[in-house]
């Protein structure tokens, strides 16, 4: 059966300069007929008026841009309208090319999902176009552009050629097992090839978590004493009143999160309750909280107004001296000196921060990025390893041929070619409309 043409505003609703509808399907060169009067040239910007095909109504002038099949996104004849941004632009030309035979409204991640079926993109570019419509800094953007781009798939694919002859010596000694064709020294080569391949992967799963850490932000916990000054910093940095101050000590219960963008780099700002020995339950829940917080932080700056109040603090954690505009004496231990009521300190902080979070994070984006692409690797890694595991390759031949074809087969599975259908609807739901 031929796929239905669907059609969708890939724009968010709102009023915007322009609005952009899109058309895919067989019958898309139906609309530009019946609201154009005419099919634009192919990829080239039309200037139209697009009329009302049931009483010729001008409803709206805009650009025409056509894109026959399979020179498009999802691979069919696409048409694109770009028309003025109105809310009532939008729903009056919506409601016209509805009119026209065989159009519906596309579900979610419809036109992806087209794209993929296509062959025009692989599961890995899916999943990186999706990272890319909600990355909100510079490293996620690099992360999913790189994903996108084909940095999983040019790795399993590089891992691929580097296997495929090392089953194909193993294969040969199943095969032709008198001839001393295959020597020792290039069995032997062929494993030290093998674990090359299993220690890149083994370090490519190691790097997961950087990207875990570029999709989901740095952790970093403010803690201290109670009345150190931790709520008062977490608003300074926010620029809004997030946490409630007061200086009744035990304030905050509740870890608070904000959500920085320090330099393109993603940073969770956590806000806790001050640490201290207390009867009452509620802040003691408070206190677990805090203290499970601190030790999954990936940083920690310790809030200490006074030098009393340094004790306490965590492994690792940075002694940041608060209130500063109080007049304590400085101290030696303190990386920063700072005040959140005067602002004093609080750049130099941040910028620390920063280049904090620019050691986790940085470098070239990683390559394991989402679960999927973990699961792969980790097969893989199980199947190179079990054919590792055969001390002596030629008597073993066949049961480490197995183990190689295993490891080549997870590796491919890097393009989704052979995904179930509930992963696929699951995916691409997660899409918007128009995508
Ligand atoms: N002068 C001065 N006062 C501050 C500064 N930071 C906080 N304070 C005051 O110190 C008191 C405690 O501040 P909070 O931010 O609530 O302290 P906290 O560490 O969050 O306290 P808990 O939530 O109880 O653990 C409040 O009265 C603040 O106004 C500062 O930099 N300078
Ligand atoms: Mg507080």
């Amino acid at each position: 059966m031929m796929a239905r043409t669907i059609v969708a505003v890939a724009t968010p609703p709102g009023v915007s300069g322009v609005a952009v509808i899109r058309i895919s399907g067989p019958d898309a060169a139906e609309v530009f007929r019946r609201l154009a009067g005419k099919v634009p040239r192919p990829r080239a910007a039309t200037l139209v008026t697009i009329i009302d095909p049931l009483d010729g109504t001008p409803l709206d002038q805009g650009l025409a841009l056509w894109f026959p099949a399979p020179a498009s996104f999802t691979g069919e004849d696409c048409a694109e309208l770009q028309v003025h941004g109105g809310r009532a632009v939008v729903a009056a030309v919506l409601a016209a090319i509805l009119t026209v035979d065989g159009l519906r409204p596309a579900e979610p991640g419809e036109f992806t999902r087209r794209a993929f079926e296509s062959g025009k993109l692989d599961l890995a570019a899916i999943e990186g176009l999706g990272d890319l419509l909600h990355a909100e800094t510079e490293a996620q953007r690099r992360q999913a552009f790189a994903l996108y781009q084909g940095r999983l798939t040019d790795e399993t694919d590089r891992l691929a050629q580097q296997l495929l002859p090392v089953l194909a010596l193993v294969e040969a000694t199943i095969d032709f097992p008198d001839e001393g064709d295959v020597t020792d020294a290039a069995l032997a080569e062929a494993r030290g090839q093998a674990l090359t391949v299993r220690d890149r992967i083994t370090g490519l799963l190691a790097d997961a978590g950087r990207a875990e850490r570029v999709r989901d932000g740095v952790v970093v916990a403010i803690a201290g004493l109670p009345n150190a000054g931790k709520s008062t910093l977490l608003n300074a940095i926010a620029r809004r009143d997030v946490a409630i101050v007061s200086p009744v000590a035990g304030t905050t219960r509740d870890a608070l999160e904000v959500q920085l963008d320090l330099g393109g780099l993603p940073v969770v700002l956590v806000d806790t309750a001050g640490i201290r020995e207390t009867m009452d339950p509620v802040e003691a829940e408070g206190v677990r909280r805090a203290r499970r917080r601190v030790s999954e932080a990936d940083l920690v700056l310790w809030l200490a107004p006074t030098i009393e109040s340094v004790t306490e603090r965590p492994e690792g954690a940075w002694v940041i001296q608060s209130q500063a505009d109080r007049g304590a004496t400085p101290m030696e231990e303190a990386r920063h000196r700072i005040s959140a009521s005067t602002g004093l300190g609080l750049s130099a902080l941040l910028e620390d921060v920063r280049a904090f979070a620019s050691t986790m994070l940085g470098g070239e984006p990683a390559v394991v990025v989402h679960e999927r692409h973990r699961l792969i690797m980790i097969a893989a890694k199980v199947a190179l390893d079990a054919a590792l595991r055969h001390p002596d390759w030629p008597a073993a031949a066949e049961l480490v041929a197995e183990d190689l074809r295993a490891a080549l087969a997870a590796l491919g599975r890097s393009r989704g070619r052979v995904g179930t259908e509930a992963m696929l609807d699951q995916l691409f739901s997660a899409f918007c409309i128009g995508k």
